[in-house]
């Protein structure tokens, strides 16, 4: 098994669930101009990690990668038995993560990320109006996970899911760009989800890339 491979993206989710799950694979490291070549984009259309490359399966979308795995070993516990009530909330949470808790930290990072390319942000989409704006629809979108957290280390069935790797990857994100306070609840939950021995060696360079 293969994973395309950038620090600090989003291809640590599915490294960290691989190190959760002691599975063996093959960590291919990439970087961004190789991931342009037509040779990658045969793996992903628009040259974007992660991709996992597992027998005949081809898989690209940090998420759909998490899933996956998930269900193809679902005996492990990161994804709760189909015909599990927890499987809504499962899928709730895993849709939430990547769909409308992830827009307004990537819209606040491409705000603070020095060099990125104009076609990525133009200039005039960069401002403190819009630093503040995605900071505020941020607080918006996580209230409802700061409730759900509510005495709990994890969002479905009190152990760790995909559900709990994709919303922490996005948090991860809003953690090292400074957009959690101490005192929010989801700084100890991130806090408690960084501290799984697996997520350390997934991530053993999350300070190393996009500080400024
Ligand atoms: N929704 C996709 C986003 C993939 C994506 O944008 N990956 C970024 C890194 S986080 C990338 O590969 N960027 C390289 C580039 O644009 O050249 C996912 O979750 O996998």
């Amino acid at each position: 098994m293969k994973l395309y491979y950038i620090p600090t993206t989003r291809a640590v989710r599915p490294r960290w669930l691989l190190e959760e799950m002691g599975i063996a694979y093959d960590l291919v490291r990439v970087n961004m101009t190789m991931t342009k070549q037509s040779e990658y984009k045969e793996l992903h259309p628009h040259g974007k990690v992660p991709v996992l490359v597992d027998g005949e399966v081809t898989i690209f979308e940090s998420a759909a990668i998490c899933t996956y795995l998930a269900d193809k070993h679902i005996e492990m516990g990161f994804a709760p038995p189909l015909d599990s009530p927890e499987r809504a909330d499962y899928q709730q949470w895993l849709f939430y993560a990547a769909v409308t808790l992830e827009p307004p930290v990537e819209h606040y990072m491409f705000n603070v990320l020095p060099n990125l390319p104009e076609k990525l942000l133009p200039g005039f989409f960069r401002s403190e109006t819009s630093l503040q704006e995605s900071r505020q629809w941020f607080d918006r979108v996580a209230q409802p996970l700061r409730e759900v957290l509510v005495g709990k280390n994890y969002l479905v069935a009190n152990r760790l899911t995909t559900a709990d790797i994709v919303t922490g990857g996005v948090l991860l994100w809003a953690k090292k760009l400074g957009m959690l306070l101490d005192d929010d609840p989801l700084t100890e939950y991130i806090n408690g989800l960084m501290q799984r021995p697996a997520f350390g060696r997934a991530d053993e360079d999350f300070y190393a890339k996009i500080a400024p």
